[in-house]
């Protein structure tokens, strides 16, 4: 059964491969239930090397691997799944390719496209940013009303992501989500390990 409570989206920016290594194994020790390798200024090759080390590390914890964006590199290294934004490849056309059994994963941020992912065939819907990233993503901010209505659209799981953290969780207190997605609060934390581990304290707690 998927879990998606803690969901952690890898960006190796600025780090070198061992410490982004030891930084994604740490934080699987910290309890994230589903990890997407997020690579965005990489070639396919490295991508797929990339991919390779990570996948031989969340084997070891029995936790999916989602692939950002790539389906070919997602088929490369056998990872469990892969995820498609608004403007990657159409959720249908990713679900024809992967295959039944493989994770597929979409971003929506309104009702409309929800709905349009689920019948394309996605496993889990991503929803936000809930509040502003410091990541180098560009997004538009969504109202946590509209992060209800998805919740309430569709059957699969839901997770909110963007700028969340173990201090600003409570906003999404009474929404009815399946986890929370985070990139900078494990990725940047001293230690990946406890902020995973309360990141998912506070989300348990909500
Ligand atoms: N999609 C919407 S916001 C975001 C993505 C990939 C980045 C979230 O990163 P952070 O550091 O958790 O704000
Ligand atoms: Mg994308």
């Amino acid at each position: 059964m998927l879990d998606t409570t803690l969901y952690f989206i890898t960006d190796s920016t600025g780090y070198e491969r061992d410490e982004f290594l030891r930084r994604v194994d740490e934080a699987l020790q910290g309890g994230v239930t589903i990890i997407q390798l997020r690579e965005k200024n990489r070639t396919t090759r490295e991508y797929i090397e990339l991919a390779a080390a990570v996948h031989d590390i969340t084997k070891k914890y029995n936790v999916p691997l989602i692939i950002d964006d790539r389906v070919d590199v997602m088929l490369a290294v056998d990872a469990e799944g892969v995820h498609v934004g608004a403007e990657d490849m159409p959720v249908a056309t990713a679900r024809r390719l992967i295959g039944k059994d493989k994770i597929l994963g979409a971003t929506a941020k309104t009702v409309e496209v929800a709905k349009a992912a689920y019948e394309a065939g996605a496993d889990y819907l991503g929803v936000g940013a809930i509040y502003p990233t410091t990541t180098k993503v560009k997004t538009v901010l969504t109202p946590t009303e509209t992060l209800a209505d998805i919740c309430k659209a569709v059957p699969i799981k839901v997770n909110a992501i963007g700028g969340l953290n173990a201090g600003n969780l409570h906003v999404l207190k009474g929404i009815d989500i399946d986890g929370v997605c985070a990139v900078s609060a494990i990725m940047k934390a001293d230690s990946p390990k406890e902020a995973a581990r309360e990141l998912k304290g506070a989300f348990e707690a909500l």
